[in-house]
Order: structure tokens, then C-alpha cells, then sequence
């Protein structure tokens, strides 16, 4: 007997929208059927999708949850609590080791002791390393990839951030290592010179309020930093993920690379697909001669990019298969708090106001964008704002050739959830409506031109103070989430019902690989050349 079917609903995979009609059975926390009239029993629960569209769980494959840097953000509770609220059921992310440490093992273990009963959504870990050993290459990872130890299957390195970032050497060599165990390795590109080198000289000319973070990071220093990134990949045969991609410029490298069969990936994030630097500027208090600071909740980095059109090219990218995954890259601060976004209201100093000993005078405050912490919420809002520019191909794809790009209701369930759970390693259990799988659903709202959601800070279930999305509207929203078959969300009708504890440690299996293939020929070299130093 079935402990529950959805019925009347639209299911949508990665392929299609299926005919209506289908109803998915679930039993013991697994979808059992997908079929017509499927049979119950006294005791299984019927739930009526009205008519609305059915999707797999979202998989956010890049959040930043309880990190030790980042001490207003999310702890697991609360991300995870408004992880399921947005309609995912599987969180990755990071377990990040210190620049001491010299293993791997010791972060992984802190993490596991923050996320375990925890959690609300199920949840795995990506590692981040900041501190490259012979050990960790040779036993560390591969114990790391192994499904029945660890089951951590992707890394992710960066080539900015001072505390951070690593040298090109290391990026070579852990990407050897990893494509040899079917390890992702996830790059942060920007070009750290360029950046530094921007930053240095607007403070010296006094140019430190918030709209200047986007001025620090152009284009060109991800797109510098992406290529870069690609010849790694390319010379050690490994598949990469480029974290959070808002540079249409950086974006041609991808393509290009991608064409050459490359296995190159990109993820898109939301706020870079709405919203630009325009943003970043802060309300100043001319009369007490303050700068303003507001501008520091859209603080990211990449920043926001200047023009809509980027915007819309990245739309463009999203649809042609450029990008692979969107995440939400959720990097909360609390704004209102001085280890938050406000850590970016510093004193002025006597020597800036005129005083002669570089004392602090009064309490008068400038911005400096420089010490603001990076990052904006969106685990919750990544479904709805995708959703929201999404067409269904079974009734027509959109036709007005001037208006916004869309993309298809199976582009979005492949982008958010299908395939980050292939590329992820999680193929086996999540991403997809298909009978094996954990009965992770969401079913939407029913889809009607008058349907819409506003979104308010108030409304979301993380335990930050704002969000960047403030006042947008959607046109759908998550009514009902299943976590393994168990009702977790109901917007209408208590919202979350889950607990903190649901949640299960994820061990995953290999990364897939999505675009390209391995073994290419690098440019330039003999067949097997490579064999007289691999
Ligand atoms: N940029 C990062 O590199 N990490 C987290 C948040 C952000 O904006
Ligand atoms: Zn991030």
C-alpha cells in the first residue's frame, strides 16, 4: 500500500513536462510509481496538486551555512529552515579549512558537528582548501571520495581573498588529484592583483563607499581569472565547476571552451539575474555627514554587474546551455549588526577630518567597502525568482522576440535541481521524479496570469534582517515540500512542519560530468605527451 499519491498535478523533468494525468506514488520515503490511477489504501494520503506544476526538490549546490567566518549568518537551524520554505530539499555546503590546518579531516568533522541534528532539508559538504599537502593529496581526498568513508566529492578553491586564495600551482595540482576521483573541483575566478590593485588606488583617492565594491571587481578580472582557470582544467584533464559567473565576458571563455568539448561548468546565482550595481549605492546622511551604508546589503562578490543588458545576456546563457546549475550562493550578514554588513561603518579618523593626531574625534563614521562582508541571503527566494521567468513548452514557449529571455519549466528543474545532483554525485537518491529516488516534491501554487508573491524580508524563514530581494514579485511560489516523502512545508496551512533533525548527512558517489568529456587532446601537445610528466 502506497503512503501517499499526488494527484492532478503537471510533473516536470529535466526532458518534459509530463501529460496530466500522472499521479507519483510514495512509499517509504521513496517514489514508488509514476502512473494513472494508482491504487490506495485506507492509510495513504492523498494530496490534490489542483492543477499546478509538480518539480523534484531543489538541490542548492552552493551555500554558505554556519561558516566560521561569518559569524551573523545562518546557522544550519535557520538556513535550512528557509532552505525548505524555498522548495529544497538538499543543501551542499561548505566545510572550510583553516590556513593552519594542515589536513583536511579536522574541518570536516567541525562542520558534521554543526549541521547533525541540525538540519531541516537533507545536506552534504563541499570542502574548501586553503592549505595544499603532499598528504592530503595523495590520502587525504581520496579518502575524502570515497562513498562508504566520507562520500565528499567536489572541493572548492579560490583565486581571490587573501585568507583564501591559492597560487596556480595549487590550483594544478589538487585538479590532478581530483580528476583522478571523480572529484569536482569549484573555482572562485577573479583576478586577486587586479582586484587589490583597484582597491588601493580608489582609497587613496577616498573612494570607499559601497557603490565602489563594483567598481574594484570589473569583468575583465573574472574573465582574466575564468580563462585561467580553464587552461588548468585543461592541461590536467579535470572537470571544473566556475562558481557564481556574472560576466557575460567571462561567460565567451566558458563557451569557447565548452565547444572544444571541454568539461567546463558554469553556475548562475539570482541576484546577477536581476539585479545590478545600481544597488550598491547608500543613502547618505548628509546632515550628520555620514555616508550611507544600505548599499553594503548587495555586497557580493562578483559584484553586481553595471547594465541590464549583462543581466539579460546571462539570461541568454542560462537558456543555451552555457550555465549547468543555479545556485543560490546564500552568504548571509546581518545588516544591523557590527560584525555584519555595518562592520562597513568605520570611524573617521582626526587625520581624514582635519584633526592633527590621527585620533578618532567624534562619532561620525564613514563607509569603506573594503571591510564589509561579501555575500547576500537567497536560499529561499533561488526556486520562486527562477520559476518566475520560466515557460511551459507542452502550451507554447514564449513569442514576443523583445521581451525578456525565458527558459523552459524542464530547463529550470534540470538547472536547480537535476543537475547539480548529477554533477554532485547524488544521481542515485536526488534531482529527479523517477520511481528509486527519495520522494523530494515540491508542488507549486496553481499557475494562474493573477497568481503573485511579494517578497518581504518577513516573509522568509532565514534569521537574517533583510533581503536583497525586498518588494520584487513572482509569479509562484512552493505551496507544498516533501523531504523523503514526509510533508515538510505548507505554505498555507502552518508553513514549515518539519523539525531541525530531519535532515540527513548525504554521503555522495563521483561527480558526473555534464558538459564535454575527459581525455581531450591539450591544444598544442602530442597525443600522450602529457604521459612523460602525469
Ligand atoms: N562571494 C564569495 O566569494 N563568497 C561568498 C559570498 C560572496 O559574495
Ligand atoms: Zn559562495
Amino acid at each position: 500500500m502506497l503512503d501517499l499519491i499526488i494527484r492532478n498535478g503537471r510533473i516536470v523533468t529535466a526532458a518534459e513536462v509530463l501529460p496530466a494525468g500522472l499521479e507519483i506514488g510514495v512509499k517509504n520515503g521513496k517514489i514508488a510509481a509514476i502512473g494513472i490511477d494508482l491504487g490506495a489504501g485506507p492509510e495513504t494520503e492523498i494530496v490534490d496538486a489542483e492543477g499546478a506544476y509538480v518539480t523534484p526538490g531543489g538541490v542548492d549546490s552552493h551555500a554558505h551555512i554556519e561558516q566560521d567566518n561569518s559569524p551573523t549568518g545562518d546557522t544550519w537551524e535557520t538556513g535550512s529552515r528557509s532552505a525548505i520554505a524555498g522548495g529544497n530539499t538538499t543543501v551542499i555546503a561548505f566545510a572550510s579549512q583553516r590556513r593552519d590546518e594542515t589536513s583536511l579531516l579536522p574541518c570536516v568533522e567541525r562542520y558534521h558537528a554543526k549541521a547533525t541534528g541540525n538540519a531541516y532539508c537533507d545536506y552534504g559538504f563541499h570542502v574548501i582548501m586553503t592549505n595544499v599537502t603532499e598528504t592530503i593529496l595523495a590520502d587525504e581526498l581520496p579518502l575524502l571520495a570515497e562513498t562508504s568513508k566520507h562520500g565528499i566529492t567536489s572541493v572548492k578553491l579560490y583565486m581571490t581573498y587573501l585568507p583564501l586564495r591559492l597560487g596556480d600551482g595549487d590550483l594544478f595540482s589538487i585538479m590532478l588529484a581530483a580528476r583522478q576521483l571523480g572529484v569536482t573541483t569549484m573555482v572562485h575566478a577573479e583576478n586577486h592583483d587586479i582586484v587589490d590593485q583597484i582597491m588601493q588606488r580608489l582609497a587613496a583617492k577616498g573612494n570607499t563607499q559601497t557603490y565602489f565594491h563594483a567598481v574594484a571587481r570589473p569583468q575583465i578580472a573574472e574573465a582574466e581569472a575564468t580563462y585561467r582557470a580553464i587552461s588548468l582544467a585543461e592541461v590536467t584533464d579535470a572537470p571544473i565547476l566556475l562558481v557564481h559567473m556574472s560576466a557575460p565576458v567571462a561567460l565567451q571563455h566558458v563557451r569557447e571552451a565548452q565547444a572544444r568539448l571541454l568539461p567546463i561548468h558554469a553556475e548562475a546565482c539570482p541576484h546577477y539575474l536581476y539585479l545590478t550595481s545600481d544597488k550598491l549605492r547608500s543613502t547618505a546622511d548628509h546632515e550628520h555627514g555620514d555616508d550611507g551604508i544600505d548599499g553594503a546589503k548587495h555586497i557580493c562578490a562578483p559584484p553586481l554587474r553595471h547594465n541590464m543588458r549583462d543581466v539579460e545576456q546571462l539570461w541568454e546563457e542560462l537558456a543555451n546551455g552555457t550555465y549547468t546549475v543555479v545556485s543560490s550562493d546564500h552568504a548571509p550578514s546581518l545588516f544591523d549588526h557590527p560584525n555584519g554588513k555595518k562592520r562597513g561603518l568605520v570611524p573617521v579618523t582626526g587625520a581624514e577630518s582635519g584633526g592633527s593626531n590621527g585620533t578618532v574625534v567624534q562619532a561620525k563614521t564613514k563607509a569603506d567597502f573594503r571591510v564589509v562582508p561579501n555575500g547576500v541571503p537567497g536560499i529561499e527566494t533561488r526556486l520562486p525568482l527562477l520559476f518566475h521567468r520560466t515557460y511551459d513548452p507542452e502550451t507554447g514557449a514564449p513569442t514576443d522576440e523583445s521581451a525578456p529571455v525565458h527558459i523552459s519549466l524542464p530547463r529550470f528543474v534540470a538547472l536547480t535541481s537535476t543537475n547539480p545532483a548529477q554533477l554532485y554525485g547524488l544521481a542515485h537518491c536526488k534531482g529527479s521524479l523517477q520511481p528509486g529516488l527519495d520522494a523530494d516534491i515540491v508542488i507549486w501554487h496553481p499557475d494562474t496570469p493573477e497568481t503573485d508573491f511579494l517578497i518581504t524580508n518577513a516573509s522568509l524563514h532565514h534569521r537574517i534582517d533583510y533581503t536583497p530581494f525586498e518588494g520584487m514579485h513572482v509569479r509562484n511560489w512552493p505551496r507544498y515540500v516533501f523531504l523523503r516523502g514526509k510533508r515538510v512545508w505548507d505554505r498555507d496551512n502552518g508553513g514549515v512542519l518539519g523539525q531541525p533533525g530531519n535532515g540527513q548527512y548525504l554521503p555522495r558517489t563521483k561527480s558526473r560530468i555534464l558538459t564535454g568529456q575527459a581525455g581531450r587532446t591539450v591544444t598544442g601537445m602530442h597525443c600522450g605527451e602529457k604521459t612523460s610528466w602525469m
